[in-house]
């Protein structure tokens, strides 16, 4: 980064302050990971620097020759690798993959129906401070208090009541199988679409780890940079659903519109303008590594080590929501452990341990607060630690935990962080 240096000695000092901090610092936040160097190249990339409005073979702008061929190898490789008939891969994260879905299926005022946010939903499942709950008529369906796990007797009755004509599958901090065929039994009785949001478990289903969304949704989305490794971005996914024309007639021709028509012009001109070409090209490297036998290795180890943690925090008497884990992350709840999730987030901070606070099921907390904290493998997996590093990270945050005010013990662990980074380097 020699030019960056000369040029702007501010932004090259803040980035590597940032690569110091990855580098020193553990990463368990459950959604971050670290992308291999080719896909730091790609995002690097001269594409930056192309304008390419419309689709690979009908652009608005000339001399997209190479960009065209960079969207179709991403987009055959993602059809590839999540065994789709329909992939767009220009959204600039899976909240515009989400926001591009309701454009291209809903009516403002329509319902929607996903997991409540503070079960373990999403922002754009149709909370009320975003575009899914301002525009759409959101209802929200729960996660068991006995068990952690999705109540599909509240979803169903919720459904039969309100008629949604989206029904979201998919969450961000629920450490269970995500059951997409219950779902598709409770969208096709009342009628709706089921939208897979895969956002956290795509690695896990592109190594054939976690079921396919497949047949069951009707249409899918995914970040690209969590599980998957790839850069920062999104993806629409759609399977036979795909071939089906749609019940929405073009004006001019007459001609019922096929749900891809409807998918591509929502995102392109509907809620984007120029795709992030340099990004889409960094999406197509990452797609081509899920794709490699090491990547299944990965995954096994990630979903390894999150048992090692789910085994070691309920060795210590730590209570995880549902008792455990089937994915990459779990859910820990802290309060027989007198700290909220807000202080041992800055506690386990301060000991150079990043995690977020969470809310839990049926939180007394606030979401500034919270109740508890959620932990993630795939980051320390990249770098290439196993069990034995797990428990020996669970042995520390434990320390940090249980002694949140005690400066001393915060710093002794801050090093023992440091030394075990030092051992496992995130770029060589
Ligand atoms: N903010 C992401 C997460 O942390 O899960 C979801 O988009």
């Amino acid at each position: 980064m020699s030019h960056l240096k000369n040029e702007d000695n501010e932004i090259f000092t803040i980035i590597n302050s940032e690569f110091n901090r990855q580098t020193d610092f553990l990463e368990l936040i459950a959604s971050e990971n670290f992308t291999s160097k080719a896909v730091l190249e790609a995002a690097g990339s001269v594409l930056t620097n192309k304008y390419a409005e419309g689709y690979p073979g009908k652009r608005y702008y000339g001399g997209c020759v190479h960009v065209d061929e960079a969207e179709n190898l991403a987009i055959d490789r993602a059809k590839i690798l999540f065994k789709a008939e329909y992939a767009n891969v220009q959204p600039h994260s899976g909240s515009s993959a989400n926001m591009g879905i309701f454009l291209a299926m809903l009516n403002p005022g329509d319902c929607i129906m996903g997991l409540d946010l503070s079960h373990g939903g999403h922002l754009t499942h149709g909370s009320k401070v975003s575009f899914s709950g301002k525009l759409y008529n959101a209802v929200t369906f729960h996660v068991k208090k006995e068990d952690g796990l999705i109540d599909f007797d509240d979803l169903l009755i919720k459904a039969r009541e309100h008629k949604p004509k989206i029904i979201i599958c998919g969450a961000s901090a629920y450490p269970r199988t995500v059951e997409f065929e219950k779902f598709r039994e409770i969208a096709d009785e009342v009628g709706a679409f089921l939208h897979g949001d895969i956002c956290h478990n795509s690695g896990l289903i592109a190594a054939e780890m976690h079921p396919s969304p497949f047949p069951h949704c009707h249409v899918v989305s995914t970040s690209t940079h969590k599980t998957l490794r790839g850069p920062r971005g999104g993806i629409i996914l759609m399977g036979e659903d795909f071939k089906n024309p749609y019940g929405v007639v073009a004006p001019k021709s007459g001609r019922t519109k096929m749900m891809s028509e409807l998918l591509d012009s929502a995102v392109m001109p509907g809620i984007q303008g120029g795709p992030l070409m340099h990004i889409i090209a960094g999406k197509a490297v990452a797609f081509k590594e899920a794709l490699s036998p090491d990547f299944k290795g990965y995954i096994q180890q990630v979903l390894s080590n999150a048992q090692c943690f789910s085994e070691e925090f309920l060795r210590r008497g730590y209570n995880l929501i549902s008792g455990g884990t089937d994915t990459h992350l779990v859910l820990l709840d802290l309060q027989n452990k007198s700290v909220s999730g807000k202080q041992a987030e800055h506690a386990l901070d301060e000991a150079g341990i990043t995690v977020n606070k969470n809310m839990i099921p049926f939180d007394p907390k606030s979401p500034f607060v919270t109740s508890g904290i959620r932990v993630g493998s795939p980051a320390l997996t990249t770098r290439g630690m196993g069990k034995d590093e797990v428990r020996v990270v669970v042995d520390l945050m434990d320390r940090v935990i249980t002694n949140s005010e005690d400066k001393d013990i915060i710093s002794s662990v801050k090093s023992e962080v440091k030394k075990l980074c030092k051992s496992f380097p995130i770029y060589d």
